[in-house]
């Protein structure tokens, strides 16, 4: 039982045995439950949080509120600057941090490490924009007129992540909603508020040195009634929620009642089509590394492999021999390919899948089982799975969170693509093909309906500066790169007379 450095770790981030889960700009509080945050690694109680309750939340609103009339007023190059800072404190902390992630969270130190580059990554891709955030401009009809449109801050922004990707999904949207002038409140999931306290002693930090007032970035650790309250305060201006489609159908609605904004990131049901003209050597690597990093807890996971009928002997046979290949263990140790599930009820929910699985009719090529014994003793620990199905059984069409992967055959292209949208979520999929017109085919309006569409890489591992969401149940929310940052903003058209008289619209006559 190695410690990897752990504790070193948690006192450079800042994290003490118990801690108060409420931040805003430096100073702690919090007055509600007690939260004990477990590694799945080990089973350890790495540390305690006291969580926010009704009262902590109203003081961070407030904080919040006041927050946001001054950095609205500081210009978004400005605001780059402090985006740019807190890229650079993350480079110094991105060991430490990428550690807690695996060790908090239960991803590989690999991915741990890869997440917080996601963070340095989405912030230089903020600076750059803090000096854009263009509008257009256009030709107005009536003479001596102007138009254009410009685009301001929306206020306060809420962001809900999940446990998966504990400090990725928030420098996503706190990154690109300061750049616009907005200030961020975040709840962190209630599996991991470890990384979000050590996110936020570093925000703290940037924001502590540049003199930038409390609020700009809060931080509440609570339950689900935080989270309703946030959802339901008008105070809040847009939600920002990664999480299941089932919670995410009440986020959406209720956010909708009261006319705020949201983007929705909730469950993928990802597939590869493996073509006959596929390079098997990639296919493989691509989805196994889909199937089985992060322990199949990524939405972008590859959970359906579509293969076709003239390779699919021997794509089984290859997965069955890789499969065989993976070490499982420590995550934090680099030998390991899969860490453990998050917890035991993701354990219970990998069974349950495995046995609905087996009454539907599905037939296991590689086994699945929880590990036990030395160095499992979390309990958290399974055997990546692979079995042999047909796409329309219930538990295919329903996002498992956990590395079992559902493999079946296709005749024809047109065939694999229906299968492939035939499913309720529409985050990723993908393609291995070297056949061009395949490929095209896939990405056309009569291929693949997802929001990412792949051709020759797997459904995981976006890069941040595309667009990252998707259709159908996924909730249709977009993410991180290209023009998303106009979700934070509120888009404004001004028209500006510089004539002595006034002439109507639509050339109507109005005389007096
Ligand atoms: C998620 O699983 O919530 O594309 C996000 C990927 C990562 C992000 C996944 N960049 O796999």
């Amino acid at each position: 039982n190695q410690d990897f450095g752990i504790e070193k770790s948690l006192s450079n981030l800042g994290i003490a045995k118990e801690n108060k889960g409420v931040s805003s700009g430096g100073n702690y509080f919090a007055n509600g439950d007690l939260l004990e945050s477990y590694s799945p690694t080990d089973g350890k109680l790495i540390a305690k949080v006291i969580t926010a309750n009704s009262n902590d939340y109203d003081q961070v609103i407030e904080k919040a509120k006041k927050a946001y009339l001054e950095f609205r007023q500081i210009p978004a190059p400005k605001r780059g600057e402090l985006v740019r800072q807190f890229g650079l404190k993350l480079r110094e902390y991105k060991d430490d941090l990428g550690k807690l992630v695996s060790y908090e969270m239960g991803k590989s130190l690999q991915e741990g490490l890869g997440e917080v580059q996601e963070m340095i990554d989405i912030c230089d891709f903020a600076v750059g924009l803090s000096r854009q955030l263009h509008g257009y401009t256009m030709h107005s009809e009536r003479p001596g007129h102007r138009m254009y449109e410009q685009y301001h801050p929306l206020g306060i922004i809420g962001i809900i992540s999940a446990f998966n990707f504990p400090v990725a999904v928030w420098s996503w949207n706190t990154a690109l909603a300061w750049i616009c002038g907005n200030v961020t409140i975040w709840k962190p999931s209630e599996k991991t508020p470890l990384c979000g306290i050590a996110c936020q002693n570093i925000i703290n930090e940037v924001l502590k040195e540049n003199n930038l007032p409390e609020g700009i970035s809060t931080m509440i650790v609570g339950d689900h009634q935080i989270g309703d309250k946030m959802v339901n305060d008008k105070n809040v201006a847009l939600i920002s929620f990664t999480g299941s489609t089932k919670v995410g159908r009440i986020v959406g609605t209720n956010v909708a009642q009261r006319f705020g904004k949201s983007i929705l990131e909730l469950g993928g049901n990802n597939a590869i089509i493996i073509t006959e003209n596929a390079d098997l050597d990639m296919s493989i690597i691509g989805a196994v590394f889909g199937a089985v990093g992060t322990a199949g807890q990524r939405c972008t996971s590859t959970r359906r492999l579509i293969i076709h009928e003239n390779v699919y002997d021997e794509v089984k046979n290859r997965l069955v021999k890789a499969y065989g290949q993976i070490k499982i263990g420590n995550p934090l140790d680099e030998n390991n390919h899969v860490g453990p599930l998050i917890d035991k009820d993701a354990v219970k929910q990998y069974q349950d899948s495995i046995e609905k699985c087996k009454k539907e009719g599905g037939k296991f090529v590689v086994e699945g089982s929880v590990l036990e014994g030395e160095n499992y003793e979390s309990g958290c620990y399974v055997k990546p799975c692979i079995a042999e199905v047909q796409n329309s059984y219930e538990i295919v069409q329903h996002e498992t969170f956990a590395p079992i992967l559902y493999i079946m055959k296709y005749k024809t292209l047109e065939e694999a693509i229906a299968m492939q949208n035939d499913v309720p979520q529409g985050l990723s999929s993908a393609i291995m093909t070297t056949d061009m017109r395949q490929a095209e085919l896939f990405l056309s309006q009569n291929g693949s309906d997802c929001g990412i569409a792949n051709v020759n890489i797997g459904t995981s591992g976006a890069e941040i500066g595309g667009a990252f969401g998707g259709e159908k149940e996924t909730g249709g929310g977009r993410e991180s790169g290209s023009d998303v940052w106009k979700y934070y903003m509120r888009r404004q058209t001004n028209t500006i007379n510089y004539t002595d008289s006034l002439p109507l619209a639509q050339g109507i006559k109005f005389d007096l």
